[in-house]
């Protein structure tokens, strides 16, 4: 149960009524409790294919990878790691849901990262099996250090399992049952550097992510309503807890159908929306904009589409007028996410079966049967309505910690169960969130997460360079981009272009710097923190 709160402390929730939770069950369960009414109802459709696949489709072929898993030589077993280096994909879905039913992790990552990013997150995870698409092979299969096991989607590739084997195993090989401890095991392990420091492994629990999807699509009246005859597009990639968690598990879990984009691509969405009529669009502020830009948006009929739903990053009231005005029969808001929190803190109350009014620039109220709190990111004290401080997050959805990291867990979830999201933002009189700021280090470049620690360490270890430190600047169309100040070492002639080339080989593509300020100090705390905020300062002065 949510402990008692100090007296002090001025706490916020939903305009919803706390709902029972089936938090007994372990994911796959909880996401197929409803099966029986819905077995021959579309749920994966492959937006290049058409091909479709049903509910009873789903729940039986991911039975099958999962017992194919289980087999030598994969040899998954419960408290393992798996790697899913995929994009958007049947087989993405196909192989989370079999982790979850082998009591596996799944742990996630942009099949664009370069080997060392992967190497890195399959050694820090421990992955024993790597799931990859025949385009990725080359980069997985001489890791440094890493000794997994690699699959491939299609027809395989040498030496590697083919996905299609263990699709093609008969349904009569009955898994064997395996005791999931659900409030402990692990389900999920996206990787995300949180307020500070490196990427690490977010521990997502069987009993985290099922009460996360419970707090937005279960209920008499969900937060957010989506019913069997929805059509959801799932083009932000599965990868990232948005998509994961928003619109793989809340779509199965509510027996709607989801149309997967393997890539963006505006006009193709346009006509995939337009052929397959989708009802739900959650989508990134810099999809918002290349639609708000695009002529195309004119030559098709979108009037299927429902809901627009935006996150992972900031949208202004600018953005959201503009695309009111091309979507006039569409509800649009936004929901507040962090993978730490499991991930939904809040979500838009226009969403919910009764919907409320919103406005424009608020990302959502606070989700049913959590607690938040605004706190002075100084004194810790609890701010009222209207102040903007941190914004904290209470409830069983909440992570359970960082991999092998209890000393970040212990800087993030508080001893009174709080989790620091790093933050600013208030609440307004009609219990509405607003984000103001941001505390912590992080960049969003498009929605995708950079962490400046990650970069800055690439940029010191370079002889040339004595000094480093990166924050986010401000864009039009990325919302932030990566941009370096650094101080060369005596005798360096190392230019700006050199530094941007030196990281841009390491890094996926959103993490490679734009601008370079060749200085001569990192402005610094006697700590020697980076004073951050001076810097992004300068930039906004120049
Ligand atoms: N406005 C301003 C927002 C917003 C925001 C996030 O990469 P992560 O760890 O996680 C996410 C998850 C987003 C998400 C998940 C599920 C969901 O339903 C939903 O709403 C539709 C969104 O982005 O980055 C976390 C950080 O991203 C920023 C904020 O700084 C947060 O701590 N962020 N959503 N609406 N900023």
């Amino acid at each position: 149960s949510l402990s008692e709160a100090r007296a002090d402390t001025l706490l916020f929730r939903s305009t919803l009524p706390d709902i029972a939770i089936p938090d007994h069950l372990p994911l796959h369960d909880y996401v197929f409790e409803h099966l029986s009414h819905r077995r021959d109802r579309p749920c994966l459709i492959d937006g290049a294919t058409g091909e479709t696949l049903t509910f009873a489709d789903v729940d039986r072929l991911s039975r099958r990878v999962a017992a194919g898993m289980r087999a030598s030589p994969l040899n998954v077993r419960p408290g393992g790691t798996v790697m899913l280096l995929l994009p958007n994909s049947v087989e993405f879905a196909l192989a989370f849901l079999a982790c979850s039913r082998l009591g596996a992790a799944a742990t996630t990552a942009n099949p664009l990262h370069t080997p060392p990013e992967i190497a890195k997150q399959a050694t820090a995870s421990r992955a024993t099996v790597i799931i990859t698409e025949p385009a990725f092979v080359g980069k997985v299969r001489d890791l440094a250090g890493v000794s997994a096991a690699v699959v491939v989607t299609g027809d395989g590739a040498e030496g590697c399992v083919s996905f299609s084997d263990l699709l093609a195993g008969d349904d009569s090989s009955e898994l064997p049952e395996v005791a999931i401890d659900v409030a402990n095991d692990v389900v999920a392990l996206p990787y995300s550097s949180g307020t500070t420091g490196l990427p690490k492994g977010v521990m997502l629990s069987h009993r985290g992510l099922v009460t996360s999807v419970a707090q937005i699509v279960d209920g008499d009246n969900p937060n957010l309503h989506l019913r069997e005859d929805d059509v959801v597009l799932c083009v932000l990639p599965m990868f990232h807890i948005y998509s994961l968690h928003s619109i793989l598990l809340c779509g199965m879990r509510a027996g709607a159908a989801l149309v997967i984009m393997k890539r963006f691509d505006t006009a193709k969405m346009f006509e995939l929306v337009e052929k397959h009529g989708v009802t739900v669009a959650p989508l990134v502020p810099p999809i918002v904009v290349e639609m708000a830009k695009s002529d195309a948006i004119d030559r098709h009929d979108l009037s299927s589409v429902r809901m627009v739903i935006s996150g992972a990053a900031p949208m202004g009231k600018e953005l959201q007028d503009i695309l009111r005005a091309k979507l006039p029969r569409a509800v649009l808001g936004q929901g507040y996410g962090m993978t730490e929190a499991g991930p939904v803190l809040s979500m838009c109350m226009a969403f919910a079966k009764e919907p409320s009014p919103v406005k424009s620039g608020a990302c959502g109220t606070v989700v049913r049967n959590a607690e938040l709190k605004i706190i002075d990111p100084e004194t810790g004290v609890s701010l009222p309505r209207n102040q903007p401080g941190e914004i904290c997050i209470r409830g069983k959805q909440i992570m359970k910690g960082y991999l092998n990291n209890p000393d970040a867990t212990a800087k993030t979830i508080d001893v009174e169960g709080w989790l620091h999201t790093g933050d600013i933002g208030y609440v307004d009189d009609d219990d509405e969130i607003f984000i103001v700021d941001r505390l912590k280090e992080l960049i969003k470049y498009k929605g995708f997460q950079v962490a400046p620690a990650e970069l800055e360490a690439m940029l010191i270890a370079h002889p040339g360079i004595a000094d480093a430190a990166v924050v986010p600047m401000k864009d039009d169309s990325c919302g932030e981009i990566p941009v370096a100040f650094v101080v060369t070492s005596n005798g360096s002639e190392i230019t700006e272009d050199e530094i941007k080339q030196y990281v841009a080989k390491q890094v996926v593509f959103y993490k490679r710097l734009h601008k370079i300020f060749l200085v001569e100090t990192i402005p610094k705390a006697p700590s020697g923190k980076i004073l951050r905020k001076d810097l992004r300062a300068k930039l906004a002065a120049c």
